[in-house]
């Protein structure tokens, strides 16, 4: 087991009660070994990014001490996925489409890393407003590395139709 870290975790789903999956994916990431759960954001209800022709997500981020080591740690998140009925097609023509439950590591430490089926920071990360505005919730002074702090990349965004869920 390596030395604990702050790992970021980004939560998304438009199947089903949405806001519901992701209180439950939250209980489900502090529940896993080795893990803290430091702080979670509020829930966001985000149009669709990419793919627009699907329904709104809702969004948010989970910022964890853990002590798994990022492969590990996306390992249990792909568990905690299909627990809540996520059903991966295997050739990937789903990746785009609307999912019950979506955990993506945005951020391990500062890590740099390009590993099969991981890659950090997230590759979208800095592009992506549904991801950075809860982001900057749990860590306002939050850096991606080779990208610079993450209020700056959001700064850089049309933040769009984005609403705070109550
Ligand atoms: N996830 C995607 C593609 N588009 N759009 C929003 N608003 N939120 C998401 O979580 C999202 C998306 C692929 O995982
Ligand atoms: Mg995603
Ligand atoms: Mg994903």
């Amino acid at each position: 087991m390596s030395t604990a870290e702050v790992a970021f975790v980004g939560l998304g789903s438009n199947l089903g009660d949405s806001a519901a999956l992701l209180r439950a994916a939250f209980d489900s990431l502090a529940a896993l070994p080795h893990t803290r759960l430091l702080r979670a954001s509020a829930l966001y209800r985000t149009p669709a990014w990419g793919v627009t022709a699907q329904p709104d997500f809702v969004n948010a981020v989970a910022m964890l001490e853990t002590r798994l080591p990022p492969q590990a740690l996306l390992t249990a998140m792909l568990a905690i996925e299909r627990e809540a009925g996520r059903d991966r097609r295997d050739d990937g023509s789903d990746r785009w489409g609307p999912r019950t439950l979506d955990l993506d590591l945005l951020l391990y430490g500062q890590r740099s890393l390009d590993e099969p089926g991981l890659r950090l920071p997230h590759p979208h990360l800095h592009e992506r407003a549904f991801a950075l505005l809860p982001l900057l919730d749990v860590a306002p002074d939050a850096r991606i590395p080779g990208i610079g702090a993450a209020r700056d990349a959001l700064a850089r965004l049309e933040i769009g139709d984005i609403q705070i869920l109550a």
